[in-house]
């Protein structure tokens, strides 16, 4: 259960050395504080300076600054305290106040409270932890856009659409027990419309998860092709062992690199082997595996001795042919590579780029979406094209299924919770003060 029912303390801003720092202070109502501090009453929206006395006779000239529930970030009442920025005067501020009744919020408290308070959505919450993790202009951008409302506003419209057609659906159902749909073609013809939206919104999206989260790249192959070589080109730096015992990759190595101004996660793994007896060279394979069918990109490595391996993925792939510079013979239907010789890496790394699908220009990206969003759209994809596929008019009810699946689906982008610990949980991801 979340308590919002003490007052929370934590330092907003980064810690550290500076000329300010801020302190900042939220509670149903906070009175009891202006009586602490003596001062006669705490105004909305107004600064005062105040010496407090700290620790160890210790004084620190502060500016509090009240602002009154609701006209607050978390809707409660506010008060913040600037003061020297130094993390030991932070802390002796913050210990200060928990001696008088304050406690030190966890992670996303502020947050929580203002989501809870209906201060700000769900949506709106992650796009401002974007717009903090925000590392480009083209990231501020596509955050201060969902701030503003951009994405919020596409999946209303995608809630409002799916909604009409299960009214329209329904009422058929409803109304008329042994009656089908008169117009069902038209239905049909409406739900593909809405189903290509949803699909052309999915590419939209995912097009700014990359920006904002890198698209996931699984290298994968068998042993000792060149695997781990190709992570470290990609990543200009040892990443990955190299080594010409096979089996040398055992856990999955991690790293974000910039192509094109495209983040890219890369993971290098042991790839799938079906005949190696090592466990913990099978837990690899374990782990590959379940990266495999949860990444945006396969990049297949083989090398000329290894040309019959050959393995079915539901992800878009790029398959190379590596060591091409101990043949002669090229395949023709692969990126020929030699990591030994540097060649064939610029034609991956625009391979790279083109299977994205990306639009134009990134500066065409108008919202940021994590894959939080992106997930819940698939899958709500996914059960409109089960509607899809019953073509015969006895099934409204089946579809009706669908429909209403994809309606929770939808809304759960803007409302994800279903328990309190699980709000919880999910704003312990934002940082402490926030
Ligand atoms: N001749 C040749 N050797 C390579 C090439 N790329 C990698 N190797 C070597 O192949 C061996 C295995 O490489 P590694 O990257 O560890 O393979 P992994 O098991 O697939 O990760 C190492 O000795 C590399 O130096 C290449 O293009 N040509
Ligand atoms: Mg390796």
């Amino acid at each position: 259960m979340q308590n919002i029912s003490d007052t929370i303390i934590a330092c907003s801003s980064p810690l550290g050395r500076g000329a300010i720092s801020l302190v900042r202070i939220s509670g149903p109502d906070l009175t009891f504080l202006s009586q602490k501090l003596k001062i006669k009453n705490l105004v909305n929206k107004k600064a005062i300076v105040k010496e407090i006395q700290l620790k160890h006779d210790f004084k620190e000239k502060c500016v509090l600054t009240f602002f009154k529930s609701p006209n607050s970030f978390t809707g409660e009442d506010v008060l913040e305290v600037s003061c020297h920025g130094n993390p030991l005067i932070v802390e002796f501020i913050i210990d200060f106040f928990v001696d008088l009744g304050c406690r030190r919020a966890g992670p996303g408290e502020f947050s929580l409270r203002g989501f809870i308070n209906g201060k700000l959505s769900y949506l709106e919450a992650e796009a401002i932890d974007d717009l903090i993790n925000s590392e480009n202009e083209l990231q501020l951008n596509a955050s201060a856009r969902s701030l503003a409302g951009e994405f919020e506003k596409k999946v209303d419209s995608l809630i409002d659409e799916l909604l009409k057609l299960r009214v329209y659906l329904e009422s058929n159902i409803d109304f008329s027990d042994e009656e089908i749909i008169k117009d069902f073609k038209r239905f049909k013809k409406n739900l593909n419309d809405f189903s290509i939206k949803i699909n052309d919104f999915i590419r939209d999206s995912d097009a700014s998860r990359y920006l904002i989260e890198g698209a996931k790249v699984v290298i994968t192959g068998p042993p000792n092709v060149g695997k781990s070589t190709l992570m470290n080109i990609l990543c200009n730096k040892n990443a990955s062992i190299v080594s010409e015992i096979s089996g040398t990759t055992r856990d999955i190595v991690q790293r974000s690199v910039k192509i094109d101004n495209v983040s890219f996660l890369l993971h290098d793994t042991a790839g799938i082997t079906k005949i190696s007896k090592d466990p913990i060279e099978k837990e690899g394979v374990f782990l590959a595996q379940e990266l495999l069918s949860n990444c945006d990109l396969i990049i297949e490595v083989v090398d000329v001795f290894s040309r019959d391996y050959s393995c079915d993925y539901d992800k878009p792939v790029i398959r190379l042919e590596n060591k091409s510079d101990l043949s002669d013979d090229l395949n023709k239907k692969k990126i020929n590579t030699s990591f030994l010789k540097n060649t064939g890496i610029e034609e991956l790394k625009a391979k790279m780029i083109e299977k994205l699908n990306l639009p134009n220009s990134l500066g065409q990206i108008t919202f940021s979406a994590r894959s939080r969003h992106t997930k819940l759209l698939k899958m709500a994809e996914e059960e409109l094209s089960e509607a899809l596929k019953l073509d015969s008019e006895d099934s409204l009810e089946l579809i009706a299924d669908n429909l209403r699946y994809a309606s929770n689906l939808l809304g759960e982008i803007k409302s994800p919770y279903t328990s309190d610990e699980l709000l919880g949980e999910i704003f312990s991801s934002f940082c402490i003060g926030k």
